[in-house]
């Protein structure tokens, strides 16, 4: 932690900011898609309304942020996003340190979890636990009495306008994928309390659909799933919300009760993190609990429920040839039984993965390797293919280009084999995703604007040479010390060996920091109260 220390005469001003970088380099936000990223309305509940003001801003739905105003506006600024927002939480440091001087520098998530001794040279406050800790750093910088318990969500603060009403009710996973972010950082799955669930529902204005943004809803204690499933049936059943979507681990289909009971108590969909077709590859993720159940069995089990079944793909370029790749596109688009993937992107070796070491052992990193390329839709490993087959597949995997007429035939059989099953509105938002895939640019997508606004920028989709951007030009003149900030964070060097800059935070031989006791902030955990499983 910093030293900043500032005792207030007057009602502070806090500002978080959930730091996105689009893939696309398109500059407007994304409003109208789904899930929505609610990390900084978390963050707010720390803060106690009455003594602090506080605002929030997502550069995911809004845009970047460049309201200079507003960067002049806070005493404290929180930062929170993905893994590749690091530049951006760098930038936005850079912008409100000159517009706010004094202003406090308050940033956490699995960017700052993976980069501790970087993130500690760049920000005042490089937090490793939990939402929580922002207390302790709010305790730290104003004094006591300015936060609040317990600490609930300030859904009240998003101003967007939304159908969709976004809960959480567990934290982390306890599984252990190879590539997932989740799995570098090695924390416990964790349920919450009821009472917090029911809270943050209740806490909305309007009646919404729900969207549990856990990565595990199943969770690993079949007791605590089931009385979560109750109380959600209680609640829909007293009309709070017209039906809730969650994203469950292959495991819960192993059960069959499972879905009945969901399906009872007003679910509408789940989401689920496929990955592949191809069991070999499965393994080698270590996603092991995706070979339970033979996976076209279980969709098709779960759209005859009733319940919409969405998941997503990826591809590992480095290790799987675009033809092998294209069969299992193939195989997915002729099978008329399984919905059309929700996303496709490739396999990001985020950092401190299992999947990212062996990418650094293998020597399978590009040169100059950004930190904010890896999005899914930038090459930074190696291809098996040449070059000049990889680029074209990755330029067009977020929207399976080339395959539009299958896609639509896939729509109509899909159409008639689910017809009776799903509801109106269930088979709308499958179908929806099959138009999204093919006449990409009716919807704000990635096919739209893949370059970025200056002229001569076009993205190469490769990360040795794709434009930064404009968001690496600073908006407005800033003191000179701050150039630096607008520098990407290289994870390569010009030999694709890890550079220098994060060899301390990213070296294999380095412990990461998140393991250390008490990184959790568990002492500020309130309403929190975790069932620990066995
Ligand atoms: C909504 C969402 C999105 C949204 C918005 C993301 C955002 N900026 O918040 C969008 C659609 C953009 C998105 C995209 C992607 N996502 Co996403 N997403 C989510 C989701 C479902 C919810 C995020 C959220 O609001 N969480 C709620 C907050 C409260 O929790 P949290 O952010 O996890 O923060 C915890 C800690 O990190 C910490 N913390 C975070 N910030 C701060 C700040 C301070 C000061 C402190 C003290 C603590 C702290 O506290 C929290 C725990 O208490 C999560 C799953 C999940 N449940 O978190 C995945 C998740 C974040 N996404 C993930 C992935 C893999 C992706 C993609 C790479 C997928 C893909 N292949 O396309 C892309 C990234 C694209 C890109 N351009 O880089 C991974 C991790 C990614 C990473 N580390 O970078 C997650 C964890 C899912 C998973 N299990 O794989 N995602
Ligand atoms: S099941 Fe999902 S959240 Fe859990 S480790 Fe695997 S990818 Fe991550």
């Amino acid at each position: 932690m910093g030293s900043t220390s500032k005792r207030p005469t007057w009602k502070p001003r806090a500002l978080i900011v959930l730091c996105h970088f689009d893939e696309t380099h398109h500059l407007n936000g994304r409003r109208d898609y789904a899930p929505q990223g609610v990390g900084h309305a978390f963050l707010a509940g720390a803060f106690d309304p009455d003594k602090v003001n506080v605002r929030i801003y997502s550069e995911f739905h809004s845009g970047p942020l460049h309201d200079e105003s507003l960067m002049g506006w806070p005493d404290l600024l929180v930062l929170t996003g993905v893994t590749s927002s690091f530049d951006r939480m760098r930038q936005l440091t850079a912008y409100v340190r000159s517009k706010s001087p004094g202003v406090a520098v308050v940033a956490g998530g699995p960017a700052v979890r993976s980069l501790p001794t970087l993130s500690a040279q760049v920000f005042d406050y490089a937090c490793q636990g939990d939402i929580e800790e922002l207390c302790d750093v709010v305790d730290a910088i104003f004094g006591p009495g300015y936060t609040d318990t317990p600490m609930l969500p300030r859904f009240d603060l998003l101003t967007w306008k939304s159908r969709i009403n976004y809960v959480e009710s567990s934290r982390y996973c306890n599984f252990s994928c190879s590539f997932c972010a989740l799995t570098a950082e090695q924390r416990k799955y964790q349920s919450y309390d009821l009472d917090y669930i029911e809270a943050q529902i209740r806490s909305y204005p309007s009646r919404n659909y729900l969207l549990f943004i856990d990565n595990n809803f199943y969770g690993n204690n079949s007791s605590a799933f089931l009385a979560k499933i109750d109380l959600l049936e209680r609640l829909w059943r007293e009309n709070l919300f017209p039906g809730w979507v969650a994203l469950v681990t292959n495991d819960f289909f192993a059960h069959p009760q499972n879905l009945q009971r969901v399906r009872k108590a007003g679910c509408l969909g789940l989401f689920s993190g496929l990955e592949s077709f191809n069991a070999e590859k499965l393994k080698q993720y270590h996603k092991k609990q995706n070979l339970v159940v033979p996976q076209v069995e279980t969709i098709r089990n779960c759209l005859s429920a009733g319940v919409v079944y969405q998941y997503g793909m990826i591809f590992d370029l480095g290790t799987q040839r675009i033809d092998e790749i294209r069969k299992e596109l193939e195989f997915v688009i002729g099978c008329h039984e399984i919905p059309l993937p929700a996303f496709l992107s490739l396999t990001i070796p985020l950092l401190r993965t299992p999947y990212f070491n062996e990418c650094l052992e293998q020597r399978r990193f590009l040169p100059l390797v950004k930190l904010r390329d890896m999005d899914g839709y930038t090459l930074v490993t190696k291809p098996l293919n040449s070059m000049e087959k990889a680029v074209p597949f990755v330029r067009d995997i977020a929207t399976l280009r080339g395959y539009g007429r299958s896609v639509l035939a896939h729509c109509y059989s899909f159409y008639r084999a689910y017809n009776s099953s799903l509801s109106k509105p269930q088979m709308i938002n499958l179908l929806a995703n099959g138009v999204r895939l093919c006449v990409p640019q009716i919807i704000h997508d990635h096919s739209r604007l893949r370059f970025s606004q200056r002229k001569g920028e076009r993205l190469t989709y490769v990360t040795t040479t794709q434009p930064l951007g404009p968001l690496y030009r600073p908006k407005f003149r800033l003191a000179s010390h701050f150039r630096s900030h607008f520098e990407p964070t290289l994870i390569t060097d010009e030999r694709g060996e890890l550079h220098d800059s994060v060899a301390d935070d990213l070296a294999p031989d380095v412990l990461p920091s998140s393991m250390t006791a008490g990184a959790q902030g568990a002492g500020r955990h309130r309403l929190l109260q975790t069932k620990q499983e066995p």
